[in-house]
């Protein structure tokens, strides 16, 4: 089975991936899970510490000679601005010379948290809560991303809304549509909304204000039959949704045409089957993004994110102190303007994960000869209805 946890507070030394159950003989790149972070610190509307951290990966178990062995590979992101926070995050230090953080922000999980593990400083919330835990996310989607792709499979993502901007007109098919979204700083396809999105950021950056937005994840190439639909927490777009609203700031997940559904006759709102000899069975439409009743149906696997504006506030919003119950301004702590380019990056290495998670269940096999070989009898069979 694979599964993966992290852990590590953001201004700590640093951040942790466990990955466990990747088969053994996966070829590994480390350039690869590099890449994928540094496509994470990206993003036009981000505060003063990506210019701190150059993250890159310390892999220290679970690979040998390039290839996974089977165990659990361990990897670890220093934080570079951890030698900054050191007498306020070392483990076990005494003197402290940090100022607890009394008066929390709406919208973040400083009040809840607090309450909730009887806590006093919210700085013992915000430290975990932070996205920053999300570099060690994607430096484990990125050895999914490297499973997936032994099987074809692909998972990619663009901005297509920030704030009130949404970029209109753009298909996947059109050539050099991912080599746009990779070269544009917020990862958007579309030249003219990038322009827009780029002052909706200004704007909001000189007001102390936060935005949001909306991106797309698209997994290419999935086999059929991925997750079940004999079980609720088998159901494979169940299980893609828990993975992507956990993502910090994450509010709404939609699979194919999504909360546009609802406003549809039954007759417009699924994807009639068709058949072709050397094609088989396939659709015109993907209304339904890639799944029905909780399986992969063989189209692309098709997801729209929205992520709501973070909730760190230069100007800031109205809160309470904890110790006098008086009214007072939300704490301000350094923070970004918008993330939702780096929320892409993030999302596909969920989405990864969460496929390669279904693929090895579906396919079993501790070394990758094995699923290799149960994944082309499957598709000959498949073929063969
Ligand atoms: C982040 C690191 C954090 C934030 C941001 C994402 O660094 P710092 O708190 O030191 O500025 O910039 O965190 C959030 C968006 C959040 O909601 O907490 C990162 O590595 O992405």
């Amino acid at each position: 089975m694979i599964r993966f946890t992290t852990a590590g507070e953001s201004h700590g030394e640093a951040l942790v991936a466990i990955v466990e159950g990747i088969p053994a003989g996966l070829i590994i790149d480390i350039d690869n899970i590099n890449l994928e972070l540094a496509r994470r610190q990206k993003g036009y509307g981000r505060g003063k510490r990506m210019s701190i951290e150059t993250d890159k990966v310390k892999i220290l178990s679970g690979i040998r000679r390039c290839k996974s062995l089977g165990s659990p590979i361990a990897m670890l992101i220093f934080n570079k601005d951890f030698k900054n926070w050191a007498d306020i995050m070392l483990p076990f230090s005494n003197e402290s010379s940090s100022v607890p953080l009394l008066s929390p922000r709406p919208g973040h999980a400083d009040l809840p948290g607090l309450m909730k593990y009887g806590l006093k400083d919210f700085r013992d919330i915000l430290e975990r809560a932070s996205a920053r835990e999300t570099a060690a996310r994607v430096a484990a989607g990125a050895v999914c991303k490297d499973l997936l792709r032994e099987f074809g499979i692909s998972v990619m993502s663009y901005t297509s809304q920030i704030g009130s901007v949404a970029v209109e007109n753009v298909s996947i098919e059109k050539e050099k549509f991912w080599d746009n979204v990779e070269s544009s700083e917020l990862r958007s396809p579309d030249i003219e909304a990038d322009k827009k999105m780029k002052k909706l950021i200004e704007v909001a950056s000189l007001k102390g204000d936060t935005l949001g937005g909306k991106i797309i994840v698209i997994a290419k190439n999935v086999p059929v039959g991925l997750g079940s639909h004999v079980q609720h927490d088998l159901k494979l777009d169940g299980r893609l949704a828990q993975a992507l609203i956990s993502i910090q700031a994450m509010k709404a997940v939609e699979f194919g045409d999504g909360v546009k559904l609802a406003e549809l006759f039954g007759s417009k709102a699924h994807d009639e089957i068709f058949y072709d000899k050397p094609k088989g069975f396939y659709r015109e439409t993907n209304r339904a993004g890639g799944i029905e009743g909780g399986m992969s149906n063989g189209e692309p696997i098709v997801i729209t994110c929205t992520m709501k504006p973070i909730p760190s506030l230069v100007n800031a919003l109205n809160s309470v102190n904890l110790k006098t119950k008086e009214s007072a301004k939300a704490e301000t702590v350094r923070s970004d303007v918008c993330v939702v380019p780096a929320a892409g990056v993030i999302a596909e290495a969920s989405v990864a994960i969460e496929l390669a998670k279904a693929l090895a269940e579906k396919f079993g096999g501790d070394s990758i000869e094995d699923i290799k070989k149960r994944v082309s009898d499957y598709k000959e069979r498949i073929k063969s209805l």
